[in-house]
């Protein structure tokens, strides 16, 4: 049971460092612009995106990525 708990953590922590090693924050700031996740996606419409911002402030948190990738909405 442990085991398994264990294993399902190391999955998602490996599904996240693909996610962020897709997508790089060039200006450090912590979360992805538009431009950051389109050069990482060439073919990412603003529409996409805006679904990707679930909170809708215009950038996009790790967590907001992380999301995404788990719904199918972008590739990891
Ligand atoms: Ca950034
Ligand atoms: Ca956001």
């Amino acid at each position: 049971m442990k085991f398994r708990f264990l294993l399902a953590a190391f999955a998602a922590s490996m599904a996240v460092s693909a996610v962020q090693a897709a997508v790089v924050d060039a200006d450090g700031d912590g979360s992805y612009s538009f431009d950051e996740m389109q050069a990482a996606y060439a073919d990412l419409s603003e529409e996409v995106f805006a679904q990707i911002d679930s909170d809708g402030n215009g950038t996009v948190s790790p967590e907001e990525l992380a999301a995404a990738v788990e719904a199918g909405v972008i590739e990891g």
